[in-house]
This record gives structure tokens, C-alpha cells and sequence, in this order.
């Protein structure tokens, strides 16, 4: 894959392209990733040749956008919109699960164009786990897809990069170890098309990277203290960040929502023009595209207390230069997060491994996670309301139809179910679940205590704690 990548920069960028995509956290690295091979082939005096695509455009940047997940024809679409015109394009799509109908879409696209497009798949599951569920209104599933991606794979007409890296910290949290492996392995690839330094080496300093990292434990433990005490008491968590590591800071808040249920918020110094995003500005979209740090010294600097946690993050090294405002944060609510290592690489990644761990740790503090299982996600798209369903059924012990029920009457706040709510489709119920709150709890609780959907809400009410609201229920059943 080296090879094709350096011969696609090679190639007239007119006609050549390289196109990174996925879905939530897997297209925001995408972006991510697109953005900083871009700037290191200006700086080679190269053309820029990558784009990138996330489901659900622009706004699933900063946002949870799960919907747009499920759309097999909207990825195929969006990477048809992207390439429009190109007569090489190397397609990688990444799905940490094997997973996103989204991705899948856009692999039998390109399966379907081999003429112009060569198919990369990254995922972290063994092929044959690749989800088997069918797409609505198509024949596709993923594992269908894969399977016909193993089959190039021989010829090197598809590529299938999917180390298995078994189970994630949390459970579904595949922002964490699966986004790592995406960074790292995306990265180490394109570096080894341009350089002479061996595959090898380039792992090895993402390996040193986090021995370095996680040497640190003590002043990381003490960061996700700080973040959890203000997420408990209420307060705000806040990324204040400069460059590529601000960029960072913007990706693990945006996925603290859809996760467990609870906002951290990030701010960029230079906002969009930092970002250099498909779209732009995206500000007038909502209060959570408010992501320059003018946003946070109007918005949030004035209300904060000694209560909330900042955490700045920039680096000494020229690319990101050090924070020169910060003089008006008042210091005793200011953590300052660096990371001394390497290259700037391994120093995003290094920031990455601190942010996963203060954001987790910190909804761990929050009562957020059960058992290693979030219990406060979002059901807002098939695999996530597959995953609440499989959630309740862990838990309480009911079986597979109970709790489907039990988290069709969470989502539709009833205590019954008629007719109209049980054949609807899987696309109505996620999207009536994109406006409920507290879904999958309140369906566990009713579950195990067999109290009405009002009931069950006054106790969370009561309880607002969802770890100990569980175990409260899970004692007295
Ligand atoms: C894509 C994704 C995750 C997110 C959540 C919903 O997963 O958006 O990034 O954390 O689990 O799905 P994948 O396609 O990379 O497995």
C-alpha cells in the first residue's frame, strides 16, 4: 500500500487522489489524518493529493451524527461527489468494527469502479466478524463486502488491513484503542512511502511514544481526577488547544456525547481556519460549532470557577506555538498538559492516549460506566441500538425479546407498546431515540424493577448517578 501511495503522489494530482473515510471517530481521524498528510506533502513541495469524507458531512465532525452511518448509498455518493473527474483514486475506508453500512457502500463502489479506484479497508475485528446484519434496501451486508474485498486482496487489487486488538478498555469505546491503531497504522504507511526508514522503525517510536506515555500514570491519574471532580459536581471539562493537538482536543470532546451521554468541549486556536475543513465555518450551525478560542474567551472564560478543569494543550516545538492569551485564564483552573516526546506524531499520539484516558477516566468518576459497559449511550443508529439491546440483556438477565421491548418503551416513553410503535422500522425507533434522554438506563431499570416508565424516571431523577442508580436496583431485584 506504501507503493500505491507513493505512486499516487507521483501521478498528476489532477487526476489522482487519495480519499480517507469513516464514520464518527474513525472520520474525524480520517480528516484528521487527510489535513496532516496534505501539509507533509507541501512541505515536500508536492501537490496536496488527499480528501477525506465523514458520514453525515462537515457537522459529525464536532457532533454526533450516527444516522447518516446506516446509508450505504450516501457513502457511495458522498466518495462519487469527492473523486468526481479522477482516474486513480486509492479508497480507504475505515470501520473499527467491520462494521458501518456507510463504509461497506463505498467499498462495493469502488469494487464496482476498479478501473479507477483501488479499495483499503481498516478495521480491527478478524474478517470473519465482520457484521452479518443486513443493510435495509440493499443485498449488501459488510461481511458480504469483505468477503469480496479477501478475494482481490490475493491479486493486491483490494487491501484488508485488520489486525485484531481485542477488546476495547470499554466496552464499544472504539475511540480509543481502535482510533489509536487507525492513527498509527495510517501513518506509519504513508511516512514509509516517502521515506527509506522501514515499516518497523515507524512502529517502534509509536511503541516508545506510549512506554513514555503511560510512565506518566501518576500525573495522568491526577488529570482525570481534576476533569472527573468537575463533571461531578456539574462544571465543565474544557480542551484549550493549539494546532494539530488542539484538532485532537476537538475529536475526543466531540465524542464524550454520543459515549456516555456527557459533554467536554474543545476549542482551536484559529477555529475553521485552522481546521481547513471541507465546509468551513460552521459556527452559525449551533452553540457546539463555537470551537475558536474567541468563542471561549467570550463564551465560557467570564463563568468559569475554580470548579472547572481547562486543559491546554499545545507544544514547545515550532509547529505549535505555545499559548499566547492564556495570560487572561486564571491559573489555579488551568491543567497544563504537554507531552516532551519526539516527533509530532508521536506527540499527537501521546496526546491522544492522555485525552482518551482524562475523558474516560472522568465519566468513570461521573458514574458513567457500569461494569465497563457505558450504560448512558446514544440509540441513535442500528449498531448502537443493536449494542443497548445486547447491553440490557447483559445486565438484567431478560431475554433477547424482553429487552428489545424494554428499550422500545425507554425510547418511546410508554409503558405499553401498540401496534404502530412494534412495526415501525429500525430507522423510526433510532431516530425517536435521537430525541429521548437516558434511554438504555431507564430501559434497564424498568427491566429490573418492573416500576412504570414514570417511576423509573422520578428514581433516575433522584439518583442522577446512573452507575449507582443501577446497582441500587440491581441489589433490591
Ligand atoms: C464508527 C462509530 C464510532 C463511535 C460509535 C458509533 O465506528 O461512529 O466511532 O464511537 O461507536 O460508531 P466504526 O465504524 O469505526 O466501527
Amino acid at each position: 500500500m506504501s507503493d500505491i501511495i507513493n505512486n499516487q503522489r507521483r501521478l498528476d494530482p489532477q487526476d489522482s487522489l487519495v480519499v480517507l473515510s469513516g464514520c464518527g471517530t474513525s472520520g474525524r481521524l480520517a480528516f484528521f489524518m487527510a489535513s496532516g498528510f496534505n501539509r507533509e506533502l507541501q512541505r515536500l513541495n508536492y501537490a496536496p493529493v488527499c480528501s477525506y469524507v465523514i458520514a453525515g458531512g462537515d457537522r459529525a465532525l464536532f457532533s454526533s451524527q450516527e444516522a447518516p452511518e446506516d446509508d450505504p448509498t450516501l457513502g457511495a455518493l458522498c466518495l462519487k461527489k469527492v473523486s468526481e473527474g479522477k482516474k486513480r483514486v486509492l479508497f480507504v475506508g475505515v470501520s473499527c468494527g467491520l462494521s458501518a453500512p456507510f463504509v461497506a457502500g463505498q467499498l462495493d463502489f469502488c469494487l464496482r469502479h476498479p478501473d479507477v479506484y483501488i479499495p483499503v479497508l481498516v478495521g480491527f475485528n478478524p474478517a470473519h466478524q465482520a457484521r452479518k446484519e443486513p443493510i435495509p434496501g440493499c443485498t449488501l451486508t459488510f461481511h458480504s463486502v469483505v468477503t469480496r474485498m479477501e478475494e482481490l486482496a490475493k491479486t493486491q487489487k483490494a487491501f484488508l488491513i485488520n489486525p485484531a486488538l481485542g477488546p476495547e478498555a470499554i466496552s464499544g469505546s472504539s475511540r480509543m484503542k481502535g482510533g489509536s491503531a487507525t492513527k498509527i497504522l495510517l501513518e506509519v504507511v504513508f511516512s514509509a512511502s516517502f521515506s527509506r526508514t522501514g515499516i518497523l522503525q515507524h512502529m517502534r517510536s509509536y511503541e516508545k511514544a506510549l512506554d513514555f506515555t503511560y510512565s506518566h500514570s501518576e500525573e495522568i491519574a491526577a488529570l482525570m481526577e481534576a476533569a472527573g471532580r468537575s463533571l461531578q459536581c456539574g462544571r465543565q471539562v474544557c480542551y484549550l488547544g493549539w494546532g494539530s493537538l488542539g484538532l485532537l482536543g476537538l475529536i475526543d470532546a466531540s465524542e464524550c456525547k454520543p459515549t456516555f451521554g456527557a459533554d467536554i468541549r474543545g476549542f482551536v486556536s484559529g477555529g475553521y481556519k485552522e481546521l481547513g475543513n471541507n465546509e468551513g465555518d460552521l459556527t452559525l450551525m449551533g452553540p457546539e460549532f463555537s470551537i475558536s478560542h474567541d468563542d471561549f474567551l467570550d463564551g465560557v472564560l467570564p463563568r468559569l470557577t475554580d470548579a472547572d478543569t481547562v486543559l491546554l494543550l499545545y507544544s514547545h516545538s515550532g509547529e505549535t506555538s505555545a499559548p499566547s492569551r492564556s495570560g487572561r485564564l486564571r491559573t489555579e483552573s488551568a491543567c497544563v498538559l504537554t507531552a516532551f516526546v519526539f516527533s509530532s506524531r508521536q506527540r499527537e499520539f501521546s496526546t491522544k492516549l492522555l485525552l482518551n484516558a482524562v475523558s474516560t477516566g472522568a465519566h468513570i468518576f461521573k458514574g458513567k460506566v457500569f461494569k465497563n459497559y457505558m450504560i448512558d449511550l446514544q440509540v441513535t443508529n442500528s449498531k448502537l441500538y443493536r449494542r443497548a439491546a445486547r447491553l440490557l440483556q447483559k445486565l438484567s438477565g431478560h431475554s433477547e425479546s424482553e429487552c428489545e421491548e424494554a428499550l422500545l418503551k425507554a425510547i418511546y416513553q410508554v409503558d405499553k407498546l401498540s401496534e404502530d410503535i412494534a412495526t415501525c422500522s429500525l430507522e423510526t425507533h433510532t431516530h425517536t431515540a435521537a430525541k429521548a434522554k437516558k434511554v438504555v438506563p431507564l430501559a434497564l431499570v424498568c427491566l429490573l424493577t418492573g416500576c412504570s416508565m414514570k417511576e423509573v424516571e422520578s428514581r433516575l431523577e433522584q439518583q442522577p448517578i446512573i452507575r449507582e442508580a443501577v446497582e441500587t436496583c440491581l441489589k433490591s431485584s
